[in-house]
């Protein structure tokens, strides 16, 4: 998506990268060499143990699911584009970890770098050191890949199991960081390099006695080169620790797995690189889906009203109902609503920009009774939300138009 807009405040571009050396990067990278392969800054074992989630959940924001919580539609303010940190969505596979951000370092290694590194050689950054690179802010639909997945059961018939997330796992934050790119042009990368495996600090992911090893996910050199973010701050304020804190990789447009938080490592190879969540997880199983799917990239196009389930609504109308609608692809280009499924009526957009559009509709009264509001909207690739999501196992990419319930009095 290399439409987002992205806002460079010191110069985003090769020619500042020349100018601030490699010899400037290697020479950070000095300082922390050799830095110990075991976890650099995570939680220790004197550490009393939390929960898996830090920030305040407040039962009127969240819907809690173990170490995962999602933002309540209802409780967002109409007005306000982007979503605050301690309002978004948080999922993690484990728990959120405590990180010094004196002693964190990123490691950088792989046969992927014009200079072959092991492991052990890896070139080791310190938060500081990246700071002092080029900073670059992108506005980024964050969303996670089985958002809606409960609709593939209350909906459709055909639960999927993972957390029953209903559209709440989903929200728009400006990132400032460091381009990727600007990071591994400066270590130097080998021409023929294919993949970047980033992996999380946070606690090796164990499930029913199998033990996934850290939170790590492949992307594409070319998607890596483009739009990835390095970043250390969300909506103008440093990464809370549930979001990352202090260094996340942003994947703008991708499935939210792509966005590795508590950064810290980075390989780069020459050879494509796998793990369980691009293997086994995050790509389309089971159902009518062909053995050999690739694993997901681009989020698809969703809606959700900004308003409770069950909601009442005069049959004489005049309120005016708020809602969103967001792509991982880019703008959205029109919502339509419904009360019957038949007739449908575009919406005003208010601001719509980088994936996320705020609208309004103006209830116009119905008959008294049970109804089901729809909206429907299309994203700029032409992708339009569909009457029913195709089904898989995981119960992923679930984009089809919701039926949120209210009752007409
Ligand atoms: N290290 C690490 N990174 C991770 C995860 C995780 O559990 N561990 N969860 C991923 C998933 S599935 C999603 S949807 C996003 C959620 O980011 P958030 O919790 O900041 O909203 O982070 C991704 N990055
Ligand atoms: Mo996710």
């Amino acid at each position: 998506m290399g439409t987002n807009s992205a806002t460079a405040h010191t110069a985003d571009n090769t020619s500042s990268a020349a100018a601030l050396s490699r010899r400037t990067v290697l020479g950070l990278a000095a300082v922390g060499a050799g830095a110990a392969a075991t976890r650099p800054g995570a939680a220790s074992a004197e550490t009393p143990p939390d929960g898996p989630i830090l920030k305040p959940l407040p039962e009127k924001d969240f819907v809690v699911y173990g170490s995962n919580a999602e933002m309540r539609w209802d409780s967002v303010d109409h007005d306000r584009f982007l979503t605050p940190q301690p309002r978004l969505f948080v999922r993690n596979d484990t728990s959120t970890p405590r990180i010094d951000p004196h002693s964190y370092r990123l490691e950088v290694f792989g046969d992927g770098l014009r200079q072959e590194r092991s492991r052990d050689e890896a070139v080791s950054l310190s938060l500081a050191g990246l700071k002092r690179l080029p900073h670059t802010r992108i506005t980024t639909v964050h969303e996670c890949t089985g958002n809606g997945r409960s609709f593939y059961g209350t909906q459709q018939g055909t639960p999927a199991a993972g957390t029953q997330w209903k559209l709440g796992a989903v929200g728009t934050v400006t990132w400032e960081g460091v381009r990727l790119r600007e990071v591994l042009r400066r270590l130097g990368i080998a021409p023929d390099a294919v993949d970047v495996m980033a992996t999380g600090l946070d606690p090796s992911y164990v499930d029913k006695g199998t033990d996934y090893g850290p939170v790590r996910r492949p992307i594409p050199v070319g998607k890596a080169l483009d739009d990835v973010l390095l970043a250390w701050a969300a909506n103008g304020r440093r990464l809370l620790p549930d979001h990352g804190f202090p260094l996340r990789l942003v994947v703008p447009g991708w499935v939210g797995i792509a966005s590795i938080k508590w950064l810290g490592s980075l390989e780069v190879s020459r050879s494509p690189l796998t793990s369980p969540w691009n293997t086994k997880w995050y790509r389309m199983t089971g159902g009518d889906w062909p053995a050999d799917s690739p694993p997901l990239t681009t989020n698809p196009v969703r809606s959700a009203w900004e308003l409770v389930e069950g909601e009442s609504l005069s049959r004489r109308g005049g309120r005016v109902l708020h809602g969103r609608s967001w792509s991982g692809a880019g703008r959205i280009k029109h919502v339509e609503v419904s009360v019957d499924g038949d007739t449908w009526h575009r919406v005003r957009l208010e601001d719509h920009r980088d994936g996320w559009a705020r609208w309004s509709y103006r209830w116009p009264g119905a008959t008294a009774g049970d109804h089901a509001l729809l909206a429907r909207a299309t994203d700029v690739r032409g992708r339009t939300q569909p009457d029913v999501a195709r089904f898989n196992d995981g119960g992923y990419f679930f984009d089809a138009v919701v039926r949120h319930p209210v009752v007409i009095v």
